[in-house]
């Protein structure tokens, strides 16, 4: 016996990519439903070996269902999953509606699994950011080990976190170059991407941080421990999949770098390429489609005491999104509902 499962923003990068995940890690599905606003109706979307017509979201009766991956905008999340809750429908969202919501776990199955238990409260569980999800599958098994005091970390992240018309500027705007009398001014970004990078990412706060960058505090706090300190510049950077991150990490005591490598090569959802000769680290081009998380670059801080640095990167729409979001689904599958 398997699970009734609603993929909400289907047609989305996100939510194209849940369906995927899904077959590819043979969720036990007993049906699977995509739900599309009402303008994508009709709108084939693949899953697995057959291809699913998206039906329409407003309309749609989440009674009976068992969970709701949802890949929409805060807006449209605010007006539906709370319906799809009060139904009986485990909502599991990638928004950043309810991640900061005490009732509400923010989970990253490899960090806080033992979170899952919490979704009672609502009926809700949140995916966190792309950018926070793969730095803390990074940071939980070091932390263990030396304690984390603080944390430097500069993005670099892809323009498929902004959607498809991130991708869309990117691939516009490269071409344009080449072809003067085809300008692509920026649109989704606030200055040219092509052949650029933009140190702004979401709204300013009115510390002078981006809410990108403030997301990357929060959720490291909720999700690993309120006590570390997180200071962040995250980066747009003309790359169309795979965030990569410098991250600087001071620790309690003291982390031997080859016992760090160590620890993050039995960690889960890590996969360590650290060989200091030309090429031996990953970049953002070879984590596309891959479920890890790549650690890259392990070495000494000598600057501090206790201090380490590494090179960090995923696939942001998996790791990132749609399959933290399945392994939450598989976490819940197995700790709470026990259906498959
Ligand atoms: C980006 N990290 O790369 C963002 C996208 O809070 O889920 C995801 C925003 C979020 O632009």
């Amino acid at each position: 016996m398997g699970y009734r499962v609603a993929v909400v923003g289907a047609t989305g990068n996100v939510g194209r990519e849940m369906l995927n995940i899904l077959a590819e890690r043979q969720f036990p599905t007993d049906e699977v439903v995509a739900l599309a606003s009402r303008r994508s109706l009709g709108t084939e979307v693949s899953y697995g070996d057959t291809t699913l017509k998206c039906k329409d979201l407003d309309t749609f009766d989440f009674t009976g269902w068992d969970m709701a991956l949802f890949a929409v905008g805060s807006e449209a999340t605010k007006k539906y999953a709370p319906g799809a809750a009060k139904a009986g429908c485990v909502v599991i969202d990638n928004s950043s509606l309810y991640r900061y919501d005490p009732d509400i776990p923010l989970i990253v199955p490899e960090v806080n699994p033992e979170a899952v238990h919490g979704y009672a409260k609502k009926n809700i569980i949140a995916n966190p950011n792309c950018s926070t999800a793969q730095m803390v599958v990074a940071l939980k098994p070091l932390h263990d080990r030396a304690t984390i005091k603080r944390v430097v970390v500069s993005t670099y992240q892809s323009v498929s976190g902004a959607g498809k018309e991130g991708i869309d500027e990117l691939w516009d705007q490269t071409k344009s170059i080449y072809n003067p009398t085809d300008d692509k001014p920026p649109q989704k970004f606030t200055k040219q991407i092509a052949f650029n990078v933009i140190p702004h990412i979401d709204v300013f706060m009115e510390d002078g941080s981006t809410k990108e960058e403030w997301k990357m505090v929060a959720e490291t706090k909720k999700i690993v421990d309120p006590k570390i300190k997180v200071t962040a510049t995250c980066v747009r950077v003309p790359v169309f999949v795979g965030h990569s991150e410098a991250v600087n990490i001071e620790f309690e005591e003291h982390l031997d770098e080859d016992e760090a490598r160590d620890i993050l090569r039995e960690a889960p959802g890590i996969m360590v390429i650290d060989k200091r000769e030309d090429g031996g680290y990953v970049s953002p081009v070879e984590c596309v489609g891959d479920f890890a998380t790549f650690i890259s670059r392990i070495r000494q801080d000598s600057t501090i005491d206790n201090g380490l640095n590494l090179w960090c990167v995923s696939d942001n729409l998996r790791k990132g999104a749609a399959l933290n979001a399945v392994q939450i689904a598989e976490l819940l599958g197995r700790e709470v509902l026990k259906k498959g």
